[in-house]
């Protein structure tokens, strides 16, 4: 007798996510089909989503047969007797309970008989338990069940009893009940930061998928890594992350519970859990997993200047020329699909862009940078011997291949008919440096731009449809856009070296941008910058990405916040969106404030849609210039600083941008905050979001703020308050305990290298700040493996002495001079400065603003390995 006496409706497991679901349907899968309730109120947000359809407490799965203590930690054999409604059950399982490390733990379901296909990432290999470990592991005998808890707190971090586990050749779906009902993470998609469904249900899909970003719908990458609240015995907030490494198309159901679902149609269940407790662990403990971010080349934080139809190169010239003859830093200038020749890789259009290669020689001679795109489309027509890319790597076997054929499979992007290059082979690494090579000795570039790598198709599956086998045709699809996984791209079933496309269509431009990045590396012998707008798990290591086809709007500018605070929990720091929107028209309002916001994305690039008006910032009036140009100012101005953080990413695996709530975790207020972000740990930015409006409803947490750049110290601290926030302004505030090293601008990046430094200290309430300054030639590959950098320390102690602490300075190509020192919070007078031991003169006190200038200096910093910089005030 079926168990269907479930109560409350929480507790429900959906078993028929499908459309078309009814009571028979229901029951042949031996599932319980009920109403939620008789008198239902179908607009009631708590009940939709409720299943109708779901699984009885008894409901057919395994039992433990056997359970060994192995190296790693446990070896347990599960079986089922019975099968369930989905084809292909695998009735013997082992479960692998890896402890990898304190507090990293891997359970990994597997076929006991056949190997399956697993992600081909490199994740670490642990043949050793770890000891004392931060979790505790139970399990339930029959049913099957594994249950996680941190032993400090008892809270359950993962129980898997809630819902029975199905392991069927193409379905495989577990669910686990979730700390708290508060979650972030899970990408790509357009939402907030937040994911609360204490009275919500929610479906999120992955699967790779070209489409401007909406609500609800899977976007171009895929990230089923979340972090999740917990609340401690006695009050405090703690998280633990949770990563489901596996790259089939799958569906994650939240529920108030609360509890997740993951439903996968392929590949084996293998997920980590990280203890953290705070977020910064958190996202060290998973980057350990997928690999740190790149390390970007230093001009590729500047300014970049883009947009789809130039469509001529007197176009291109004359926008980055009234850029440049209004004064604005830029560092690079793009080009899009309509500079290629009909839309071909690697080529230029030499009718429309006459001139271009000689054009970009002239930009790099001036310290300008160029980027061109690349879609992995490659034509299939051009007559034979016209057009290598596709000559060659016909020859070399690069391309992707009909189910069980050596056929070619050919789909429909911009140049016509394209194959498609499998870039899990080898060989194709090898013939992408190749004819990007070539290309590289007609135009220089510096960059590449990899778009359309979802990958993206004008025809569902193929010039010729799909086969009609289960690759093409699985028994179950999660809810991905267009209703098919061929929707739009690949058939499944074309067959790629690693594994079938089914099993690698959301790896695509991950293995794209490992490639691209290879390609780069071998042709320019520089550090490499790729962008990539498909990204997966562990992406970061060799690309940047921007958020894709955005709108023009106010509400689409807000979304780009929640998008680069979960990049970068993703591991790609270097992230933005397209800044005053690609579709549609902007408006002069909305393109400064998102000029005022992007100043502030890792990530700085303006992008616009072809036939959408200009947008680059000297297309307007001279006073929204102005204000343009003070945003622009600024970022250029605090690039050393986001260089550092650059560096920090990528060696200790720190984020670049971070929402409040990771350094205010037991701050309730925070935790629901996307509207506002910080850079490092330092500068909150508050942007205006809304269309006229003169203020910005903002959170300042409870801690010590100064504006910026102002310098003046809050006075009302811990609360919501409206900050002014006139057309002229964005809201950045510097937060106590920081030093932030500042570089006087220059035209762009590379002509201002050598510019002085400044420095702003913030004191802590305790007087101290500290901070860090990571310097080195800006483009080499190896900079950081040789310890060819330089990497200085600021303290500030006793809130009167500065220390400059050399860690490391190998790097002496060029002067590091400090030129100016600005001193916040500084309460009362100040009679005396003294530079390494002696009196010196320059400097200012402003008694209203509590403001100590040292000005003049012209300190090299490099001079000694310590250097102290202090000052006396009237009753000291
Ligand atoms: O089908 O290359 O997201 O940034 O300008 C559109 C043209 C193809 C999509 C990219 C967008 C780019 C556009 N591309």
């Amino acid at each position: 007798a079926q168990q269907c006496e479930i109560s409350p409706h929480v507790q429900r497991f959906d078993c028929y996510p499908e459309k078309e679901s009814s009571k028979e349907k229901c029951l042949e899968r031996n599932c319980c089909w009920r109403l939620p309730i008789e008198q239902t109120n179908y607009t009631d947000k708590r009940l939709t989503g409720i299943p109708f359809c779901y699984y009885p407490t008894d409901f057919p799965t395994y039992e433990i047969i056997s359970n060994e203590t192995t190296d790693f930690g446990q070896r347990i054999r599960i079986q089922k007797s019975q099968t369930t409604y989905m084809p292909h059950d695998i009735l013997n399982l082992t479960v692998d309970l890896i402890y990898e490390t304190q507090e990293r733990f891997r359970i990994r379901i597997y076929d006991s008989v056949n190997k399956r296909y697993e992600v081909p990432l490199q994740v670490p290999v642990v043949e050793k338990r770890a000891n004392n470990t931060d979790y505790e592991i139970r399990f339930g005998k029959k049913p099957f069940a594994i249950l996680v808890t941190r032993k400090s707190t008892g809270v359950t971090l993962f129980d898997s009893s809630v819902a029975p586990l199905i392991f069927a050749d193409q379905f495989i779906k577990f669910s686990t009940r979730l700390s708290t009902p508060l979650l972030y993470g899970l990408g790509e998609h357009q939402q907030p930061l937040l994911i609360n469904v204490t009275n919500e249900w929610k479906r999120l899909t992955f699967y790779s998928r070209d489409f401007p970003p909406m609500e609800n719908i899977n976007l171009y990458g895929v990230h089923p890594f979340h972090i999740n609240l917990e609340r401690t015995p006695d009050n405090q907030t703690h998280v633990h992350g949770q990563f489901f490494l596996n790259s089939n198309a799958m569906d994650i159901d939240l529920q108030p519970l609360p509890a997740i679902t993951y439903t996968t149609i392929g590949g084996i269940i293998d997920l980590y859990i990280f203890t953290g407790p705070t977020v910064e662990n958190v996202i060290e403990q998973y980057w350990d997993v997928i690999g740190k971010p790149t390390m970007p080349p230093f001009w590729s934080l500047g300014f970049h200047l883009c947009r789809w139809g130039y469509n001529n190169i007197e176009n291109m010239i004359s926008t980055l020329e009234r850029m440049q003859s209004a004064n604005f830093p830029i560092d690079v200038q793009w080009t899009d699909i309509d500079a290629m020749s009909s839309y071909l890789d690697f080529t230029y259009d030499s009718e429309h862009f006459h001139g271009l290669p000689g054009y970009v020689r002239a930009l790099q001679a001036d310290g300008i940078h160029y980027v061109n795109i690349i879609d992995p489309g490659i034509s299939s027509t051009q007559s034979a011997g016209s057009y290598i890319p596709y000559d060659e790597g016909l020859k070399r076997g690069v391309f992707m291949t009909k189910f069980n054929s050596t056929e070619l499979i050919f789909g429909k992007v911009w140049p016509g008919i394209t194959a498609f290059p499998d870039f899990t082979n080898p060989e194709t690494i090898e013939w992408w440096t190749d004819i990007a090579s070539a290309f590289h000795e007609v135009i220089p570039f510096d960059g590449m731009w990899i778009d359309m790598n979802e990958p993206s198709s004008f025809v569902d599956g193929s010039q010729d449809g799909c086969t009609d086998n289960s690759l093409d045709n699985p028994p179950f699809t999660p809810h991905v856009h267009g209703d098919a996984l061929s929707a739009k791209t690949l058939c499944p079933s074309a067959q790629q070296l690693l594994s079938s496309h089914y099993n690698l269509h959301s790896m695509y431009g991950y293995f794209e941008a490992q490639a691209t990045n290879i390609a780069l590396r071998t042709i320019r012998k520089k550090r490499p910058f790729v962008l990539s707008r498909s990204t997966f798990a562990g992406s970061g290591r060799y690309t940047a990405h921007w958020t894709g086809d955005n709108q023009a709007t106010f509400i689409d500018m807000y979304f780009s916040i929640p998008a680069i605070l979960n990049f970068n929990m993703f591991g790609i720091t270097h992230v933005g969106a397209d800044i005053c929107g690609f579709l549609l028209d902007t408006t002069e309002e909305l393109c400064v404030r998102w000029m005022q916001l992007g100043a502030f994305y890792p990530f700085m690039r303006n992008h616009n849609s072809l036939g959408q008006k200009d947008q680059d910032p000297a297309s307007f009036s001279w006073e929204v210039q102005q204000i343009m140009k003070q945003a622009l100012l600024m970022r250029y101005s605090l690039i050393p600083f986001w260089y550092t953080l650059h560096y920090e990413a990528s060696s200790k695996s720190r984020t670049i941008v971070q929402p409040l709530f990771s350094e205010y975790l037991n701050d309730k207020n925070t935790y629901n905050i996307d509207q506002q972000f910080l850079i490092g740990r330092a500068l909150l930015i508050s942007p205006n979001l809304l269309p006229e409006s003169n203020s910005v409803h903002a959170y300042i947490p409870q801690d010590v703020w100064y504006e910026f750049p102002l310098g003046v110290k809050l006075s009302n601290v811990g609360l919501f308050t409206d900050l002014d926030a006139p057309i002229s302004k964005i809201n950045v505030h510097l937060r106590g305990g920081f030093i932030i090293p500042m570089q006087i601008p220059g035209d762009n990046l590379v002509l201002g290298r050598g510019n002085p430094f400044t420095l702003v200290v913030a004191p802590s309430q305790f007087g101290n700040a500290s901070g860090n300054l990571f310097w080195d030639d800006g483009d080499s590959i190896d900079s950081i493996e040789t310890q060819t950098y330089n990497y200085l320390e600021f303290s500030l102690t006793n809130s009167n002495k500065l220390t400059i602490n050399i860690l490391v300075s190998n790097y002496k190509e060029s002067a590091m001079r400090l030129d100016l020192i600005k001193i916040l919070g500084v309460n009362t007078s100040v009679n005396n400065v003294i530079i390494n031991g002696k009196s010196y003169s320059n400097y200012l006190y402003n008694i209203p603003d509590q403001i100590l200038l040292i000005y003049g200096l012209d300190l090299d910093m490099l001079s000694q390995s310590s250097q102290t910089i202090q000052w006396t005030t009237s009753n000291k």
